[in-house]
C-alpha cells in the first residue's frame, strides 16, 4: 500500500455507502450489489483511500428523487412489499414496468435512494469545487424512466445529477461506456442543447436490451428544436476489439468535446462492455476500457464517474479499481494485493488485468470499414453544431 499519494493539483472524492451491497436482487437475477463490496475491498486494499476524499453519502430523499421521477411513481416504490401482486388487471402488465428485470426486493427503496444519493452527493462535491473528480461506482442506472423502471435501474441517478450539474454549469456531457444504449438519460435530454449524450453499445433492434439508440437516432427531428443534434449514438457489433474500440472513442469523444465545447462530463463505466461479461458480447480487456477513462482525465475537466452494468462480478471489481487508480494517478501492481479480501474469489486470476480467454471471446463483426462509417456518421451530425 506504500507509494499511493494524493494527486497533486486536483481532488478525487470516492462517494460509497456499505448498505448498499447487501441488497439482493434475487438468485437468477445477474445484478449483484456485492460487486461493490469487491471493488472497495481492492480500492482499499491498494491504500488507494489514501489519496482520495471519502463519503459515506446519506440516502437522497423522496423530494430529491421527485426531481425526476413522477411522484405516484415514487411513492409506489416507497410502499411496495416484496409479497404484494403489482400485476395490473386493467392494462395487462407489471405496475411501473417491474417484473424479472426489475423485481421488488427487500429493502427497494432503500437501494434506490442510496445510490441516488451517492450520485447526488458526487455531483455536488463538483458545483461547490470542493472535488475535481468523483466517482459513485454503485450509480450509472442509465435506463430508469420518468415513470418507470426498466433494465434493472428503478432511480435515474445519472439525470438526477445532471440536473444538479446543470444548475452551475451550462453544458453537461454525457458518455456511455456500458454495452447498453443510455436510453434513460438520452430521453431525459432529448430536447435540450445543454446536455449531449453520447452511447456506445451492441445495437441490435430486435435481439439486444434496449432496442434503440441507433446512429440516426440523434435528437428531435425538426432543426429549430435546441435538442436536434444533441444526442449522439455509437452502434457496435459482437466482438470489438481493444484497439478499435479505442480508437472509435478517441475519435469520437475529441470531436464532440472540440465541437460542444462542455464545461464537465459525466462518464457512465457500466462494465459489461467487458469481454467475458455474462451478458455483454464485446472483446475489450479491463485496460482498454480504461483507456477510455484515462482519455477523458486528460481534458482537464470536471469529471462525474459512474458505474452501471457489468455481470462478472470479478471483472467488474477489477476494471472499477483500476479506473479509480487512473482517477488518482496513481501507478498499480498488476498483481492483486496478497492481503486483499476475498482473494480466493478471483481464482488463479490475481491479476489486475486477466487476458480475456479464447472460449470468452466473440467473432468481431465489426469491419475497419463500418467503423469508418460510424465516426463519419457523428462528424456529420457534429457539423449541425458549428455555428
Ligand atoms: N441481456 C439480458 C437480460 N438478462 C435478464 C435477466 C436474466 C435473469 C433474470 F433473473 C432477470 C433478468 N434481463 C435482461 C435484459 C435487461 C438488461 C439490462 C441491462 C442493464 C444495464 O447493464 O444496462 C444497466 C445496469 N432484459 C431483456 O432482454 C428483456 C426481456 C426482454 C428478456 C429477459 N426477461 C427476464 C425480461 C424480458
Ligand atoms: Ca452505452
Ligand atoms: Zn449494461
Amino acid at each position: 500500500r506504500n507509494g499511493i499519494q494524493r494527486p497533486k493539483g486536483y481532488t478525487v472524492s470516492y462517494h460509497a455507502n456499505p448498505e448498499m451491497e447487501k441488497m439482493h436482487f434475487g438468485p437468477k437475477h445477474p445484478m449483484k450489489p456485492w460487486r461493490l463490496t469487491l471493488t472497495n475491498k481492492i480500492v482499499l486494499a491498494y491504500g488507494m483511500h489514501e489519496a482520495m476524499d471519502l463519503y459515506i453519502p446519506r440516502a437522497a430523499t423522496s423530494q430529491e428523487l421527485k426531481d425526476f421521477h413522477r411522484e405516484d411513481y415514487i411513492e409506489f416504490l416507497q410502499r411496495v412489499l416484496p409479497t404484494d401482486n403489482t400485476w395490473d388487471q386493467e392494462s395487462g402488465q407489471y405496475l411501473f414496468n417491474t417484473g424479472d428485470d426489475c423485481p421488488i426486493f427487500d429493502g427497494l427503496y432503500t437501494y434506490c435512494s442510496l445510490y441516488a444519493g451517492a450520485s447526488l452527493d458526487a455531483a455536488r462535491k463538483l458545483t461547490n469545487l470542493q472535488s475535481d473528480i468523483a466517482i459513485n461506482w454503485s450509480g450509472g442506472l442509465h435506463h430508469a424512466k420518468k415513470t418507470e423502471a426498466s433494465g434493472f435501474c428503478y432511480i435515474n441517478d445519472i439525470v438526477l445529477a445532471i440536473l444538479q450539474l446543470l444548475l452551475y454549469h451550462p453544458r453537461v456531457l454525457y458518455i456511455d461506456i456500458d454495452v447498453h444504449h443510455g436510453d434513460g438519460v438520452e430521453q431525459a435530454f432529448w430536447s435540450t442543447d445543454r446536455v449531449m449524450t453520447l452511447s456506445f453499445h451492441k445495437y441490435n433492434r430486435a435481439e439486444f436490451f434496449p432496442g434503440t439508440g441507433a446512429l440516426d437516432d440523434t435528437g428531435p427531428l425538426r432543426n429549430d428544436s435546441p435538442g436536434a443534434h444533441h444526442s449522439l449514438n455509437v452502434p457496435l457489433h459482437d466482438g470489438i476489439e481493444d484497439d478499435q474500440y479505442i480508437k472509435l472513442f478517441q475519435d469520437i469523444v475529441r470531436p464532440c468535446v472540440r465541437t460542444y465545447q462542455p464545461t464537465v462530463i459525466v462518464l457512465q463505466c457500466g462494465a459489461d462492455s467487458l469481454g467475458g461479461d455474462r451478458l455483454g458480447c464485446f472483446n475489450v480487456n479491463i485496460k482498454a476500457h480504461g483507456a477510455c477513462v484515462a482519455f477523458i482525465k486528460k481534458f482537464g475537466l470536471p469529471m462525474l464517474v459512474l458505474g452501471g452494468g457489468g455481470y462478472t462480478a470479478r471483472n467488474v471489481a477489477k476494471a472499477w479499481a483500476y479506473e479509480t487508480s487512473l482517477c488518482i494517478g496513481a501507478e498499480v501492481h498488476p498483481n492483486l494485493p496478497a492481503h486483499t479480501p476475498y482473494l480466493e474469489h478471483f481464482g488463479n486470476e490475481k491479476t489486475l488485468f486477466p487476458k480475456l480467454d479464447s472460449l470468452n471471446r466473440y467473432e468481431n463483426k465489426n469491419s475497419r470499414v463500418y467503423l469508418e462509417s460510424v465516426v463519419m456518421g457523428i462528424m456529420e451530425q457534429l457539423r449541425y453544431l458549428q455555428g
